[in-house]
């Protein structure tokens, strides 16, 4: 057996999906860069004698014994954000198969089956819905939607999945059956464990969180000719929405809007856009003020879009509402590593997917810049061991 440590696998694809021009990494689902993940999980996973399979909507599923009922099961996601870090999500699955490399070379033998799953998708950056793996898996996505998921080249998740061979994606009861427990272990994607000055939480929560597409139509003209009277250029109400969503959120302690993305057509210097759409990520302590900042959005892009003869609309993309993980398995994880504490998180994950179904937990890890879903992000060396010692002793517990 070759001594898995979390760091030397971090080390291994550290160099997969650089984003030379936004700097940290772009990976995302079966594109070359995720592919050579899968590729590099699936060897891992096969040194370490375990069974690989892909379901019907590409997560990957590697078996420590039979795939069987009750299973205990494990991992997180390999694809990123655009220029992303390097740990949002791989360190969730480095340290599962650390830990399976652990258990396993000090003679471990689980009492129950026991896999390390890679979710496909979990960032949502390609097709526009996040944790789309384990949604499908869960019987989230209605099949109308799953038709209509494209990425930015117009190509079809549907086509793209048949071009990886999965057949029919969608509601996999046999894969969720076989699920008894899951634990995510993730980077921590804020600063609360650098202020507990801990290296590893047991997660509590996940906020509300929606995604809003916003389309404006104008008229797209000449930069240099068209006076200022007879524009009507798309731009200001979107601008309006970047601002309305700050003045919204700012107002309501706890809540977060976002918009990050922003398509201008045809996006020319010199030219006044014809459209353009804006992506919102709203997130809250409750789905009242989640909506009201949506409203509020809705409003003063409304407004500014009159002022300006254009059309405006504002679409809802996906909608998940808080997640408390399971209590007891929440305390029984953190009484076994000896009283860690426990953390909230705004960030979502497969976990808050798979909590609706089965007892789920997530064990977060120290980052020492408290920045995610860009190239700051990190995870120190003693925090990343500690991290696999913790899941390591929770699979001992719990499988
Ligand atoms: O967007 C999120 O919260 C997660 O990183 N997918
Ligand atoms: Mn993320
Ligand atoms: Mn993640």
């Amino acid at each position: 057996m070759t001594g898995f440590d979390a760091l030397d696998l971090l080390a291994e694809i550290e160099g997969v999906g650089r984003d030379r021009r936004r700097g940290g990494y772009t990976r995302h689902v079966f594109d070359d860069a995720e592919r050579e993940l899968r590729d590099w999980f699936v060897e891992r996973a096969q040194r370490l004698e375990l069974e690989v399979t892909t379901d019907r909507n590409g997560n990957l599923w590697a078996w420590w014994g039979e795939p069987g009922p009750d299973a205990f099961v494990t991992g997180s996601h390999l694809d990123s954000v655009p220029g992303g870090g390097a740990h949002d999500g791989p360190l969730g699955v480095v340290s599962a198969l650390a830990a399976v490399e652990q258990l396993k070379a000090a003679g471990f033998v689980p009492s129950r089956p026991l896999a390390v799953v890679v979710f496909a998708e979990e960032e949502g950056s390609r097709f526009g819905l996040a944790c789309l793996g384990s949604r499908l898996l869960a019987g989230a996505v209605a099949p109308d939607r799953l038709q209509q998921l494209t990425d930015a080249a117009g190509q079809r998740f549907v086509d793209v999945a048949r071009d990886a061979s999965l057949d029919a994606p969608g509601y996999d009861a046999e894969s969720l059956a076989r699920i008894g427990v899951y634990v995510e272990l993730h980077v921590e994607q804020g600063k609360g464990l650098i202020d507990l000055d801990a290296p590893v939480a047991v997660g509590s929560s996940i906020l509300e969180h929606g995604r809003w597409r916003i389309d404006v139509h104008g008229q797209g003209n000449h930069a240099g000719t068209t006076d200022i009277a007879d524009r009507r250029d798309p731009m200001l109400p979107a601008a309006a929405a970047v601002l309305a969503a700050r003045r919204a959120a700012a107002r309501r302690t706890g809540s977060r809007a976002t918009i990050g993305r922003l398509e201008p057509v045809p996006g020319g210097t010199n030219v006044i856009a014809s459209r353009v759409s804006a992506w919102m990520d709203v997130r809250a302590d409750s789905e009242a003020d989640t909506r009201d900042i949506v409203a509020e959005v809705q409003a003063a892009v409304a407004e500014a879009a009159a002022a300006e003869g254009c059309e405006a609309s504002v679409i809802e993309e996906s909608y998940s509402g808080e997640v408390r993980f399971d209590p007891q398995l929440r305390d029984r994880i953190a009484t076994t590593l000896g009283g860690i504490p426990a953390l909230p998180t705004g960030a979502g994950h497969d976990a808050g997917v798979l909590a609706a179904h089965v007892p789920t937990a997530m064990l977060f890890v120290r980052n020492p810049s408290g920045i995610s879903h860009a190239p700051e992000e990190g995870a120190d060396d003693d925090a990343v061991r500690a991290g696999v010692d913790a899941l390591a002793r929770t699979i001992e517990d719990l499988a």
